[in-house]
């Protein structure tokens, strides 16, 4: 099996400082989270950025100063989100890639989010594609539901897709596919050839399905984005400490967590 890569999902849309006090969403918290995620064995860093209120924004450069802050302090692989928040226009969620990331996410369809919809039509899906073709950027395919996958490999026949899918299942969220052992099981069915592929859990979901994922080979996301708990009832006091749990477990079960150099070959990325 190949190393373990963990995704560290700092800080998300969503969450509030109210529901997770230790939530990082300045530039300098950020990067200080990513910086202890990394000691603990995340080898990529999954960022979205918020203004100084804590609004969600895609402002490019609030993303360049997270990314030089984070540079300044560790060597990761960091990862943009174009998901953004529900409500924003494409074209601002598209402008984080623009910085040329080593990574940057691409949803694979709309979805019922909660009480909102996220929205992701078709072109707009292929525009962000061809904007990450350009930038020399590597998408990581968030798949929340079974037809996104079925989109995915659709991509994959009409040509628009070259070498080996990276693809993150979102498994979950109220509106999407459920957070179960057998919902990941059919979705890693489906994957393409060669594709690799990490999962997501959304709350109580983040460990078992990690769990999961480390015994079939594929890797994993925690962070405060999809959880902002140890366990139930107990607020996690940061992101490594979810990162740290995940990172124990894989050594136990025999599969050692991979530094970000090893999880470049794995991805196929050239370190830039
Ligand atoms: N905030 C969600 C609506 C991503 O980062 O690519 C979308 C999201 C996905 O978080
Ligand atoms: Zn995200």
């Amino acid at each position: 099996m190949q190393k373990l890569i963990i995704t560290a999902a700092l800080t998300g849309a969503e969450v509030t400082r109210e529901q997770q006090p230790a939530l990082p969403v300045t530039p300098q918290e950020i990067a200080i989270a990513a910086e202890e995620c990394a000691k603990a064995g995340a080898s990529i860093v999954h960022l979205h950025a918020r203004e100084a209120d804590g609004t969600p924004t895609q402002d490019r450069e609030t993303y360049r100063r997270i990314i030089a802050a984070i540079r300044e302090r560790c060597d990761v692989i960091v990862q943009v989100s174009t998901g953004g928040a529900v409500g924003m226009t494409s074209a601002e969620r598209l402008a984080p890639v623009t910085l040329a990331p080593e990574m940057a996410t691409l949803s694979m369809g709309t979805v019922n989010f909660g009480d909102d919809v996220f929205m992701n039509h078709p072109a707009d899906m292929e525009t962000f594609l061809h904007a990450m073709q350009q930038h020399g950027v590597k998408p990581e395919f968030e798949i929340f539901d079974t037809g996104m996958i079925t989109t995915l490999n659709r991509w994959l026949k009409k040509g628009l897709l070259q070498g080996p899918q990276h693809v993150d299942f979102v498994l979950g969220i109220p509106g999407g596919m459920a957070g179960t052992p057998q919902a990941l099981l059919y979705m890693v069915e489906q994957l393409p050839p060669a594709a690799t592929w990490t999962v997501a859990g959304i709350g109580s979901a983040q460990l078992p399905l990690g769990t999961l994922a480390i015994l079939l080979g594929g890797h994993v996301r925690v962070g405060f984005e999809d959880n902002v708990y140890y366990r139930k009832g107990e607020l996690a006091s940061s992101n490594a400490q979810l990162v740290s749990r995940i990172a124990r477990i894989s050594e136990e079960l025999n599969r050692p967590v991979a530094t970000p150099a090893q999880a470049r070959a794995i991805l196929g990325l050239t370190q830039s």
